[in-house]
């Protein structure tokens, strides 16, 4: 064992097993799906899934997610991997835990414990590049720590103030008599929470001087969940060279580009992806790139049609723009990926209903364009299917808005060029 540092090994993958719950309200597929959402956020991570624990309960379990068994198991299965020399890196629940929950948990299990939203803000951290966006995570990370924090002390048990070489500057100014080494990192953090605050802030005030200086341009803005091919639909749209990837999260930073199509000059912008159980006060934190989706003329909602589970998809991105107060504006439904669709043909005499695993791509369509009218469109980003029809209905989308927000607009008629 001791030799194992010595051991240079290629590149090694951190191991992670998986935890979800079965209750009332998420039956065992959905919990399986959110399991497989939960390991592909953990690869984009860069850990390797090696195994997946669930438990049936009614609800989860105050103290430590699971039940006292459960734990066990996971326990019991962590030492025999690691007795055949296969560390296991971290356990990541599916869901958000309490600190009460975390410090049992890595009490009884001694790795690493991380939750959804955990997993998600590291993910956030690796991918951020710009000083905007580097902000908000930071802002966000704290956030989620600060309410945790106790867990990272109690186990040096400082009480009574004496917390010597560790203080820092201007500490021992700061702690009154009896204070905790605890409460001394909580007002470090909320200091530097309330300069990341300002700072966002000014950033905000500087972007949004730069939206009012864009001119009178319709603003339409790629929105849906994570991976659907937004990034890839705006550089067909903008001919641009926005990164876009098979992992998750690809976007954080909202990319701006003028379009133009016919003529017709329009803003069009490409925005961090939404997905399932995401906290709150993350989207808060993405308040100043979220901005671009609040102001904007309409809305190019992307859907990835191959994903089993896309119909949910569509309602946590509509309830996501409800919460950051996008509601209600004019909206196309694009549904991407045309070409990865898939279903299960029934056999004729297969008298059993019909399924939603048994739709056709036209049974699809049919029933989506009952629902939306002339508000949807299905194409393909990757093979370029459908993208002239989707330039027209987004143009003739744009045009009754330009004129309707601009009427005396000559910038609409006389030809544009760039
Ligand atoms: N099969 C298929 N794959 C596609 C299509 N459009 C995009 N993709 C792939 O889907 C993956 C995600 O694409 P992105 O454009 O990065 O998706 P995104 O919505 O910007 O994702 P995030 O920025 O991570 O939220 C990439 O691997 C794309 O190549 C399509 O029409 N068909
Ligand atoms: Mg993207």
């Amino acid at each position: 064992m001791a030799m194992k540092e010595f051991v240079i090994s290629e590149a090694q993958v951190e191991t992670a097993v998986l935890v979800g719950l079965i209750t009332k309200t998420q039956d065992e597929r959905k919990t399986n799906e959110y399991l497989d959402e939960l390991a592909f956020l953990a690869e984009t991570a860069g850990a390797e899934v090696v195994k997946r624990f669930t438990q049936k309960l009614d609800q989860a379990n105050s103290v430590t997610y699971v039940g006292k068994g459960k734990l066990d198991e996971i326990k019991q299965y962590i030492k025999e991997e690691e007795e055949a020399e296969r560390e296991i890196g971290m356990v990541i629940f599916d869901d958000e835990l309490s600190a009460k929950q975390i410090r049992n948990i890595e009490g009884e299990l001694k790795v690493k414990i991380l939750d959804r939203t955990s997993l998600i803000l590291d993910i956030f951290a690796m991918r951020a590049q710009t000083a905007n966006a580097k902000t908000q995570v930071e802002l966000a990370q704290y956030k989620y720590m600060l309410p945790r924090l106790q867990r990272l002390w109690t186990h040096l048990e400082r009480q009574g103030g004496g917390s010597g070489a560790g203080g820092g500057k201007g500490s021992v100014g700061l702690r009154g008599p009896g204070e905790t080494q605890l409460e001394m990192d909580r007002r470090i953090i909320l200091n530097r929470m309330s300069l990341l605050k300002e700072r966002l802030a000014e950033i905000d005030k500087q972007k949004s001087t730069q939206r009012k200086n864009r001119g009178r341009l319709i603003r339409v803005a790629l929105v849906g969940y994570t991976n659907v091919g937004k990034s890839t639909l705006m550089n067909l749209l903008a001919k641009s060279e926005v990164f876009a990837e098979n992992k998750l999260f690809a976007t954080l930073d909202t990319t701006v580009r003028k379009v133009i199509i016919d003529n017709l000059p329009f803003l069009l912008s490409d925005t961090v992806g939404f997905i399932r159980k995401l906290p709150t006060d993350l989207v808060d934190s993405f308040k100043s790139t979220l901005d671009e989706v609040r102001e904007a003329d309409l809305l190019l909602h992307v859907v990835d049609i191959s994903h089993p589970d896309f119909e949910e998809q569509i309602e946590v991105v509509n309830k996501t723009l409800a919460d950051i107060g996008a509601a209600g504006k004019p909206m196309i439904l694009v549904f991407n990926k045309i070409d990865a669709y898939t279903y299960v043909q029934k056999a004729e005499d297969d008298l059993t209903p019909r399924t939603k695993e048994n739709l056709t791509l036209e049974d699809l369509m049919r029933t989506w364009m009952a629902k939306m009218e002339d508000s949807c469109i299905f194409i393909s980003a990757r093979e370029k299917t459908n993208l002239e029809e989707l330039k027209t209905l987004v143009y003739k989308r744009v045009r009754e808005l330009h004129v309707q927000k601009y009427p005396y607009n000559d910038f609409l008629y006389p030809t544009y060029d760039e």
